[in-house]
C-alpha cells in the first residue's frame, strides 16, 4: 500500500487530562516496528473500562488515545510478522497472548504477562507509536482503538474471517467476549441453575447471554437504572429487580425470591460495594460469585470471611477467561454462523467524530454499546 513505511497523519481522539472531554486531534501514526503491525480501524465500541481511564479511577498514561474494543483492516506490517498481512481483517486484543510466557502456556492462564494492566502506555519496545502537536501520545491497553490508524504489536492482534461484518464483530474484542466467557468459561454455568447479574450493561447483558446458552432456567438482572431492563429480558434475564426499591439488603432480596438458590453471581458494574453484595446473593455452600467489573485502582475491599468459610467461590476473569488469539477468531466464526446475536447490544451506531456523544449517551444511561465507525 501507499502509507506503508511512513508516518500516516490522522483523525484520534485524545484524552489530554482526567475528567476533560476527548478532543479530536490531528496525530501522526509511525509506520510498526519490527514484530509490529499497523491498523485502519474501522469501527469501535464504547466500553466501560474506557470510562474508568476518563474518571481516573483505572491508571494511564497521559496523554493517551483510549478505546480497546475496535475491529479493522492491517494496514502495513513490521519486520518478522508472520500471522497477519496487509488487507487482513482483524480484531486488537486487549489481552494479549505471546504463546511464550507461563501464563500462555498453562491451558488455563490468559492474562499474559506482555498486557499492560498497569499502564505503561507504551508498546513491547518501551516506546509509543503516537505523537501529536509535537508530544507523546501513549497507548492504551496496548489498543488504542480511538484512532483512525494505530499500531500494535503482533501478540495483541487475532486475524479473523474476511466475511465478519467489523461494525458489529468489534464487540467480540472487549465486551462480549468478557460477558459470555464469564459466564460459561469462569463461572461454568450449569444446566436449570439459577444465576445473578449485577448491572446490566454491555458486558452485563453478554453475561445473560452466556448464562441463558449454558441452560440457566433463573436468570435476575440487577440494576439501578429500570430502562435496562428491557433489553435485558430480551437477551434472557428472566426477572430484573432495582436495589431502590428494597430497603433490604439485596442479597436478602434474592434469597427470598429463589428459595435461597442462586448458584451463579456476577457482578459487572466495577463497585467494591457491589461485588460483596454479589458474592452475598449466591448460595453460602455451593455458590460462585464472578467478579468480571474492573476494580478501582488502589482499593481495599472489607467483607465478613464467613462469607467464603461456609463454602463459597470467588472469582474473577478478564476478557472471560479466553485464550485471546486463539479463541477470538472461533467466537467471530461462531457468531458468522448466528450462534451469537450481537445486534442486541448494540442501540447506538455514530460517526467517530461523535465520539464525546457516545460517551454523554452511556453516562446518561441510555446507551447498551455505541459503535464508532471511521
Ligand atoms: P456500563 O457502564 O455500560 O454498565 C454498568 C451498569 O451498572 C449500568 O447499567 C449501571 O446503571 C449499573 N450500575 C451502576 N451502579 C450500580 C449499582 N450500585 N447497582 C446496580 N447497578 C449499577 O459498563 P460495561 O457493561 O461496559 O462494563 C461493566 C464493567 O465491566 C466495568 O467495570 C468494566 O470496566 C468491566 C469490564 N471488565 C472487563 C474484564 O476483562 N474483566 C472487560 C470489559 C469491561
Ligand atoms: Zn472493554
Amino acid at each position: 500500500m501507499g502509507t506503508a513505511g511512513k508516518v500516516i497523519k490522522c483523525k484520534a481522539a485524545v484524552l489530554w487530562e482526567l475528567n476533560k472531554p476527548l478532543c479530536i486531534e490531528e496525530i501522526e501514526v509511525a509506520p510498526p516496528k519490527a514484530k509490529e503491525v499497523r491498523i485502519k480501524i474501522i469501527a469501535t465500541g464504547i466500553c466501560g473500562t474506557d470510562d474508568h481511564v476518563i474518571k481516573g479511577v483505572m491508571v494511564a498514561k497521559f496523554p493517551v488515545i483510549l478505546g480497546h474494543e475496535g475491529a479493522g483492516v492491517v494496514e502495513s506490517i513490521g519486520d518478522g510478522v508472520t500471522t497477519v498481512k496487509p488487507g487482513d481483517k482483524v480484531i486488537p486484543l486487549f489481552l494479549p497472548q505471546c504463546r511464550e510466557c507461563k501464563v500462555c502456556l498453562n491451558p488455563y492462564g490468559n492474562a499474559c504477562i506482555k498486557s499492560d494492566f498497569t499502564g505503561r502506555g507504551v508498546l513491547a519496545d518501551g516506546t509509543s507509536r503516537f505523537t501529536c502537536k509535537g508530544k507523546t501520545v501513549y497507548h492504551f491497553l496496548g489498543t488504542s482503538t480511538f484512532s483512525e490508524y494505530t499500531v500494535l504489536d503482533e501478540f495483541s492482534i487475532a486475524k479473523i474471517d474476511d466475511a465478519a461484518p467489523l461494525e458489529k464483530v468489534c464487540l467480540i474484542g472487549c465486551g462480549f467476549s468478557t460477558g459470555y466467557g464469564a459466564a460459561i468459561k469462569t463461572g461454568k454455568v450449569t444446566p436449570g441453575s439459577t444465576c445473578a447479574v449485577f448491572g446490566l450493561g454491555g458486558v452485563g447483558l453478554s453475561v445473560i447471554m452466556g448464562c441463558k446458552s449454558a441452560g440457566a432456567s433463573r436468570i435476575i438482572g440487577i440494576d439501578l437504572n429500570k430502562s435496562k431492563f428491557e433489553k435485558a429480558k430480551a437477551v434472557g434475564a428472566t426477572e430484573c429487580i432495582s436495589p431502590k426499591d428494597f430497603t433490604k439488603p439485596i442479597s436478602e432480596v434474592l434469597s427470598e425470591m429463589t428459595d435461597n438458590n442462586v448458584s451463579y453471581s456476577f457482578e459487572v458494574i466495577g463497585r467494591l460495594d457491589t461485588m460483596v453484595d454479589a458474592l452475598a446473593s449466591c448460595h453460602e455452600n455451593y455458590g460462585t460469585s464472578v467478579v468480571v467489573g474492573a476494580p478501582p485502582s488502589d482499593t481495599k475491599l472489607t467483607y465478613d470471611p464467613f462469607l467464603l468459610f461456609s463454602g463459597r467461590t470467588w472469582k474473577g476473569c478478564v476478557f472471560g477467561g479466553w485464550k485471546s488469539r486463539d479463541d477470538v477468531p472461533k467466537i467471530v466464526t461462531d457468531f458468522l454462523k448466528g450462534k451469537y446475536d450481537l445486534d442486541q447490544l448494540i442501540t447506538h451506531v455514530l460517526p467517530f467524530k461523535k465520539i464525546q456523544d457516545g460517551f454523554e449517551l452511556l453516562y446518561s444511561g441510555q446507551s447498551i454499546r455505541v459503535i464508532l465507525m471511521f
